[in-house]
């Protein structure tokens, strides 16, 4: 899978270096390509911001150098051999995936949707926000997808990209260590849509603390029974609203 970063913070992603995501990348599974915003800015300043049209705090960013940098996405995703025929059919548009405090809430269905995408592009906003127009435009060449990690506000887009391309990046083939735990994930998380019960490992008493002793039974039906009742007393506890 490709995937392009614009933002005006390309150190941000270095953490993706790191990890199972990085092994992705150093082995070709994953190919993330993270652009400065400011490359496409033309003045001495390299001004990115502005101030709000209609007045308010803050600064609201440029749309050219958002129009540049997309063109550049866009240019980038025609790879096509001198002389080869054209791909047939009407190719379907790349998707942009703009984190926003006002986005439609990011989920694990998301993340499976997106990590079947060959191409993902994603768009760091900071301050007040993008231009509305640069969202308007961009809908005519991507499928637009503005997605919010949770009710609250960020300094900028990059921690919420970070997140969502582990979420997405670590259901790619290959890139997860062990494909076992996304089988049973899908069980006990996104299938059922409970929250995971708790987890133990040896010793099996630690600071006065015992394992609870069903899990040492070896009984694999008590076991999977015990697991259950947990898992739904702690959503009925801390998610009411993943129960129907
Ligand atoms: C966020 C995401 O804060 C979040 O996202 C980052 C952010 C901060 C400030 C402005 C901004 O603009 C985006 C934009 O989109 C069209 O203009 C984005 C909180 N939960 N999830």
């Amino acid at each position: 899978m490709r995937i392009d970063i614009v933002t005006i913070f390309p150190d941000y992603f270095a953490p993706l270096q790191l990890s199972l995501i990085g092994k992705a990348i150093a082995d070709g599974r994953l190919d993330v390509r993270v652009h400065d915003l400011r490359d496409w800015t033309h003045d001495r300043h390299r001004t990115v911001d502005d101030t709000p049209y209609g007045g308010g705090a803050g600064m609201v960013m440029k749309p050219e150098p958002w129009g540049e940098a997309l063109d550049a996405l866009l240019g980038g995703y025609v790879e096509q051999q001198p002389g080869a025929d054209p791909p047939e059919g009407p190719a379907k548009r790349p998707v942009l995936i703009v984190p926003t405090p006002s986005g439609y809430l990011f989920n694990q269905s998301m993340a499976v949707e997106f990590a079947a995408e060959p191409t993902l592009a994603f768009a760091c906003g900071r301050y007040e926000g993008i231009d509305r127009r640069v969202v308007e435009w961009a809908a005519d060449h991507f499928d637009v997808r503005e997605v919010s990690l949770g009710d609250y506000v960020l300094n900028g887009g990059e921690v919420a990209v970070l997140a969502m391309v582990e979420a997405i990046g670590r259901l790619i083939p290959g890139v997860i260590g062990n494909p076992e735990s996304l089988v049973q994930e899908s069980h006990s998380d996104a299938a059922d849509g409970l929250l995971e019960y708790p987890v133990y490992t040896k010793p099996a008493t630690w600071r006065g603390l015992a394992v609870p002793e069903v899990l040492l039974s070896g009984h694999h039906g008590r076991v999977a029974q015990w697991r259950g009742q947990r898992s739904v007393e702690i959503t009925r506890d801390r998610r009411p609203d993943l129960l129907q």
